[in-house]
């Protein structure tokens, strides 16, 4: 029997803090495994940190920081086999590199590139999706639509607290529920959408609460503890595997950064809380606790990093080799008839481009 202990309230938690906090451990998780999810942090803490100097650099566009978001994304998509599929918001924008998408074409995402658009076919990871919730539907739809054709593949959707007061939402969830959907709804409560605290976003006392009214089973999970999340997610898939339908995972943690490069949230939320807050950010607690565990020593602490930094160095060298877009995608979709000042706007573009 695993070892899930009970945290603050109803989350739930396998970490300690290695004081009065005792440790638990998750049964079947050999230390092979625990060292993958550790560079998996690792990779996804790196390619993150580097986006936002890269994006300071002028390399890349508006970026969403994930920063303390890892341990979410990591846990839960080790749960997964490589047959099932993810639904990224645009929070989980890298976590294709768990699925050997390379850094640079997620890189030319940020950047604006085609080629930052994957065939999700090529590796079960759909688009990044920016609008709030759409890809909910979707991602239940796909799930309903495996189990039709007789497969067993699973579907995971990720989404913020923001995204619970959608439409989309309330429609894949009591589609979800009445169609016994194989899908898990991993939703991130970063406590915040954008300026808007979660406290404001809804009157229920938890959004857990809200798996009762689809019909579905809930489960909040300290979203900084990896190997909570993992387990409530490997819990999640078997459900949804065995033809038991869906479960809304709420994962809790605090947005300790900004929501993207081009927000300035010192106007709205308090600096002490989200200072204590990366005090206990979720990789630092992971590699502590393999300490603990000697799992970890401290020369793979820096070879695991070195290892990262280096897919991002050629990551970002492999995007900026590539030659620009052509200005003319912009608009090759959007008019059947294009307007005649178009051609115009085009040109001027283009000499403003330099192209
Ligand atoms: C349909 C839609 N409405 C509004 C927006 C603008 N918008 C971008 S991010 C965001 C907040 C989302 O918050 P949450 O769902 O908690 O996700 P988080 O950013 O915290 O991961 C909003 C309203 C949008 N992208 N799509
Ligand atoms: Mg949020």
């Amino acid at each position: 029997m695993s070892r899930v202990l009970p945290a603050e309230g109803d989350l739930r938690r396998v970490i300690g803090d290695g004081e009065t906090l005792a440790d638990g451990e998750v049964e079947g998780l050999g230390e092979d495994d625990l060292l993958a999810l550790y560079r998996d942090l690792v990779l996804l803490r790196t390619y993150d940190e580097r986006s936002v100097v890269y994006h300071r650099q002028g390399r890349i566009g508006t970026y969403a920081i994930f920063w303390n978001h890892e341990a979410m994304q990591v846990g839960s998509a080790f749960a997964l086999e490589e047959r099932d599929w993810i639904f990224p918001s645009y929070r989980e924008s890298a976590i294709g590199l768990l699925r050997g998408i390379p850094a640079s074409t997620i890189l030319q995402w940020w950047r604006g590139h085609p080629s930052g658009w994957w065939n999700p076919r090529d590796h079960n990871v759909a688009s990044i999706c920016v609008p709030i919730g759409t890809h909910v539907p979707h991602a239940v739809g796909f799930a309903w639509g495996a189990r039709l054709k007789g497969e067993d593949a699973v579907a995971i959707a990720y989404f913020g607290d923001g995204a619970t007061s959608e439409g989309s939402f309330h429609e894949g969830l009591t589609f979800a529920g009445v169609m016994k959907a194989p899908v898990v709804l991993f939703c991130n409560n970063n406590q915040w959408a954008i300026s808007t605290p979660v406290t404001e976003q809804t009157a229920a006392p938890a959004l857990v609460d809200k798996a009762a009214g689809y019909g579905m089973p809930g489960v909040r999970v300290d979203g900084g503890d990896v190997l909570a999340v993992y387990e409530a997610t490997r819990e999640a898939v078997a459900r949804a595997r065995a033809g038991d339908g869906p479960t809304f995972i709420e994962a809790v943690t605090y947005r300790a950064a900004p929501h993207a490069t081009a927000d300035d949230p010192s106007i709205y939320i308090d600096p002490a809380r989200v200072e204590e807050e990366k005090e206990n950010e979720c990789v630092g607690r992971f590699e502590r606790y393999l300490v603990r565990q000697g799992v970890l020593i401290p020369s793979q602490v820096e070879e695991t990093r070195n290892e990262a930094l280096e897919t991002m160095r050629s990551g970002i060298a492999a995007a900026e080799a590539e030659a620009p877009a052509d200005v003319d995608l912009v608009f090759e979709h959007a008019y059947a008839s294009p307007p005649p000042s178009q051609a115009v706007d085009l040109a001027d573009l283009r000499r403003v481009l330099g192209g």
